[in-house]
C-alpha cells in the first residue's frame, strides 16, 4: 500500500459511510473536515459520495450498485464483484432518511478517501474493486503528520506510528503478489523479510525515542522552576498564532491542518520577572488514531507540567463545542490537567458583536480574543501574569553594599516592587515564588 500521494495523483473523491450511529450533522461536519485534511496533504476534492448503511464492517465497505456508481467516476480501472456478504443494498436502511445530495466530481478522480477507517482487507478490497488508490481518515491524519514533523521526536513518533499502521497492511497487499499466487512461496520470504524489517525498524525507532525523552526530560526539569503555560487545542484553532503574539516569537501559524507538531517554549513577552514560559503543543482532532494518541504523551508533557492551561478554539467555527470535547477527551487520556484554566474564544474578529455577546453568557468565564488583534493579546499577556503572581510571595531582600552584585541577579529573577537604600545595605521588597526566594536566601547565605 502506497502512503505518499503522487503528484500525479490529484483529484480525490470523498466517501461518506453514514451509518444509525454516525450521521445527520455529526457527519456532514466530519466529511468537511475531511475535505480540508485532504486538501491540506495536497489534493483536489473532486466531489463526495455517500452512503447509508448499517456499519462501516462489510468486506466492500459500500453496496454493489454504489461501488459501480463510484467506479464510473474513477474511470471504471477495477473490477466489482460481489463479496460473501453482498447482499446489494439490502441491509440498506431505509429507515434513517436523510440522504445527502452527493455532489459529482468535475473531474476523473484518482484517489478515494473514505471518511471513516478500514480494515487492512476492506482497503485492499475497495482498491481492487476501484483499480485506484484508496486511503481511509486514518492513512490521512498519519500521511498529514509525516510530513509536518520537523523534530526529532516528532519523527521518530511519527515513524513509529506510521509503521504501525503500515505494518498489516504490508501483509494483505503481499499476499496478492505473483510469486506467491505462483507457489514459489518467494512472495512470502518477501513478506516475513518486510515485516522483520518493520520490526527492527520499530525497534530501533523506539530505542532512539527512548534516548532523546530521557534528554528532553532533562530540560523539562531544568524549566520547570519556572511558571509554564500551554497552549492547547483543536488543529487550526489560533494556538501557535496567539503563542507568536504573547511571546513576540516566530512560531508559525499556519492556515493547514497540523501545523506545529512538537512543543515549542517561548518566554511571554514583555519579559516577565522572574520569566514565565509558555509552551505550543500539537492540535487534535476528531478520531485521532490511538498509535498517535500514545505517541503524544511525551510531546505533551509539556503540558503536562505547566500551571496555566489556555485551552484556544476557533469560535467562528460552529462545531468547536464538539472539538473542545475531542480535546478534554484527549488531553484526559495522555493524564493531562494542569491546575488552572482559561478557556480562549479565539478568532472573535470572524465574529459579530451579537455572537460575541452571546458566546459570553455561554461562556461567562472564557476571553473572547482574535490573536490579530494588539489590544486582546495585552489583555492574555496580563491574565498570565496575574495568574502566575498569585502562585508568588512578597518579602523584604537585605543586600549588604559588600554583595550588590546580587541585586542584578535579582532584578532577572524577581520581580522588584520598593527598593529602599540604608546606610550599608540596600532594602529591596520582592515578589517571586516560593522556590526561588528559597534558593535566593542560601546564596545569601554562603557568599
Ligand atoms: N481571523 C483570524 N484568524 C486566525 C486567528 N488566529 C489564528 N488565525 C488563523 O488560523 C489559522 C490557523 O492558525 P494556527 O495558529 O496555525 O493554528 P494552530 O492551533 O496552531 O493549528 P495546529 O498547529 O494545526 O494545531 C492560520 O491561518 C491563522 O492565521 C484569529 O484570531 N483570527
Ligand atoms: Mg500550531
Amino acid at each position: 500500500m502506497q502512503l505518499t500521494a503522487k503528484p500525479s495523483l490529484n483529484n480525490a473523491l470523498l466517501i461518506s459511510v453514514r451509518t444509525p450511529e454516525f450521521r445527520g450533522a455529526e457527519a456532514e461536519e466530519s466529511l468537511a473536515e475531511l475535505a480540508r485534511l485532504v486538501t491540506t496533504l495536497g489534493f483536489k476534492v473532486v466531489g463526495t459520495q455517500s452512503q447509508n448503511q448499517s456499519s462501516t464492517k462489510r468486506v466492500n465497505v459500500l453496496g454493489l450498485g454504489k461501488l459501480a456508481e463510484i467506479a464510473q467516476l474513477t474511470g471504471n480501472k477495477g473490477i466489482i464483484e460481489a463479496a460473501e456478504d453482498e447482499d446489494d443494498e439490502l441491509d440498506y436502511d431505509q429507515d434513517f432518511a436523510e440522504i445527502p445530495s452527493d455532489n459529482l466530481p468535475l473531474a476523473c478522480a484518482d484517489v478515494v478517501v473514505f471518511d471513516c477507517d478500514l480494515s487492512p482487507s476492506q482497503l485492499r478490497n475497495v482498491e481492487n474493486q476501484l483499480g485506484v488508490e484508496v486511503f481511509d481518515r486514518t492513512g490521512v491524519i498519519i500521511e498529514i503528520f509525516s510530513r509536518h514533523a520537523r523534530t526529532k521526536t516528532a519523527k521518530l513518533q511519527v515513524e513509529i506510528a506510521r509503521l504501525n499502521y503500515v505494518a498489516p497492511r504490508l501483509r494483505e497487499t503481499s499476499t496478492g503478489d505473483k510469486e506467491h499466487q505462483m507457489g514459489k512461496g518467494a512472495g512470502e520470504t518477501t513478506l516475513e523479510l518486510n515485516r522483520r524489517n518493520v520490526r527492527d525498524q520499530l525497534a530501533e525507532l523506539k530505542r532512539q525515542l527512548a534516548s532523546v525523552q530521557e534528554e528532553m526530560k532533562g530540560r523539562r526539569t531544568q524549566r520547570s522552576e519556572h511558571f509554564c503555560v500551554a497552549l492547547v487545542g483543536y488543529t487550526n484553532a489560533g494556538k501557535s498564532s496567539m503563542m507568536r503574539a504573547i511571546t513576540g516569537s516566530e512560531v508559525e501559524g499556519e492556515n493547514k491542518l497540523f501545523a506545529t507538531l512538537d512543543t515549542t517554549v517561548r518566554a511571554l513577552f514583555p519579559i516577565t520577572h522572574p520569566r514565565i514560559l509558555v509552551s505550543d503543543t500539537v492540535g487534535f482532532i476528531k478520531k485521532l488514531p490511538h498509535d498517535l494518541v500514545a505517541s503524544f504523551h511525551s510531546t505533551l508533557a509539556e503540558a503536562h507540567d505547566a500551571s496555566l492551561l489556555l485551552y484556544v478554539v476557533d469560535a467562528s467555527d460552529p462545531s468547536f463545542r464538539k472539538q473542545l470535547d475531542v480535546v478534554h477527551e484527549v488531553l484526559e487520556e495522555v493524564g493531562v490537567e494542569g491546575s488552572e484554566k482559561l478557556l480562549i474564544l479565539n478568532k472573535s474578529d470572524q465574529l459579530s458583536a451579537e455572537q460575541q455577546a452571546a458566546l459570553m453568557v455561554e461562556f461567562p468565564d472564557a476571553m473572547l480574543t482574535s490573536a490579530r488583534d494588539p489590544e486582546d493579546v495585552a489583555k492574555l499577556h496580563e491574565y498570565i501574569v496575574k495568574v502566575a503572581e498569585q502562585g508568588m510571595i512578597e518579602e523584604e531582600v537585605i543586600v549588604p553594599y559588600t554583595a550588590k552584585g546580587i541585586v542584578g541577579e535579582i532584578r532577572n529573577s524577581m520581580s522588584v516592587t520598593k527598593e529602599e537604600y540604608e546606610f550599608d545595605h540596600i532594602k529591596l521588597t520582592v515578589r517571586s515564588s516560593a522556590i526561588d526566594l528559597a534558593r535566593l536566601k542560601k546564596k545569601m547565605l554562603e557568599k
